[in-house]
């Protein structure tokens, strides 16, 4: 399943929901929202995984990405 790492209050994290939602794919079946906000264990996976502690990331299986517009563009396909 995709995992999307995300915060409150963070726009760019609004828009891959909304267009995950837009293109069909469902939560708790096609991704997952997960909290990495400062100081939680989703915060430690972006950092590990990425290296750079910033929000929306996405991990599908070997595949991870920062940036909004390009997770969008993952989710299209
Ligand atoms: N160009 C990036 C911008 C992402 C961005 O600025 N994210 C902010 C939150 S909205 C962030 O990660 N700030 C640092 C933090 O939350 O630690 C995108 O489109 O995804």
């Amino acid at each position: 399943m995709i995992e999307l790492y995300m915060r409150d209050g963070c726009p760019f994290c609004q828009k891959v929901v909304q267009a995950a939602h837009q293109f069909g794919l469902k939560e708790g079946e096609d991704f997952k929202v997960i909290d990495a906000a400062q100081g939680t264990p989703g915060r430690e996976v972006v950092l590990n995984r990425g290296g750079k502690a910033m929000v929306p990331f996405m991990i599908d299986g070997d595949i991870s990405m920062y940036e909004s517009s390009d997770i969008i563009a993952y989710l299209k396909r």
